[in-house]
């Protein structure tokens, strides 16, 4: 994404983090708690759906929507849309999980493009994850004591292996298959570090099933139309 892209996705994501709770509830949030009762915003989900206009024109204008095309092909679909807020000091870490596993169907041609929206390093919780993991089969995941948000795959699997860091400036993207294991630390740092992540897949396969889903070419129409909510 450009920096205007990412300016202008990081005020669309201002405004829901200042709006009330009872506002943002189709978009399933998540908070993070400060030991001193500081509640802030950690997760956003259904992006695309709160606001389709706006978020074709950021995904086709960007090269999210080329890469998609290049990668899933002419019958891609967004099927899940989700901010990553990691707030300054409080922001929780996201355990090492496969993305396939927190899913209820599978999509084994899936595509996940995160995008960093601030700079992303090693103290405010950069992306991590282990190379090649991809190349292996589905990991048991389950849940993890104190840590609550998902199932994960536990410590003792890794014995032995590091995983590797990307650190990345904003606008910058990173994509994976489903099996890629991934994860991030904790927000050590005083600002926020922020990235959206989008999931595409074929769904042209037969049986293809999702609870939210929306054409890659649909977004295409609908981006074709000039709005002057984007700055490209
Ligand atoms: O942004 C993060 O820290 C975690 C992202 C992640 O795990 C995901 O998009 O599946």
């Amino acid at each position: 994404m450009t920096r205007s892209q990412v300016d202008t996705v990081l005020r669309w994501l201002e405004t829901r983090d200042l709006e009330d709770e009872v506002c943002l509830q189709s978009m399933q949030p998540e908070f993070d708690l400060s030991a001193c009762g500081q509640r802030r915003l950690r997760k956003i989900r259904r992006l695309f759906w709160s606001d389709p206009g706006f978020w074709s024109q950021v995904l086709v204008h960007s090269e999210i929507g080329r890469i998609v095309r290049d990668v899933v092909g002419p019958h891609a679909a967004l099927i899940f849309h989700a901010a990553f807020m990691k707030p300054g000091r409080i922001g929780s870490r996201t355990a090492f999980h496969q993305d396939q596993a927190l899913w209820e169907s599978n999509y084994p041609d899936a595509l996940t493009i995160w995008t960093a929206l601030t700079p992303c390093h090693s103290l405010n919780g950069c992306l991590m994850g282990y190379v090649g993991s991809h190349l292996g089969v589905p990991i048991q995941h389950q849940f993890v004591k104190g840590y609550e948000w998902h199932s994960s795959i536990p410590d003792a699997h890794f014995v032995g292996q590091k995983p590797s860091l990307y650190e990345m400036e904003p606008g910058e993207a990173l994509a994976w298959h489903p099996l890629f294991v991934h994860g991030s630390e904790e927000n050590r740092s005083n600002v926020d570090r922020k990235a959206i992540v989008a999931v595409f897949t074929n769904a042209s396969h037969a049986g293809f099933q999702a609870k939210d889903s929306f054409l890659l070419a649909e977004m295409e129409r609908i981006a074709s139309v000039p709005v002057d909510r984007i700055v490209t």
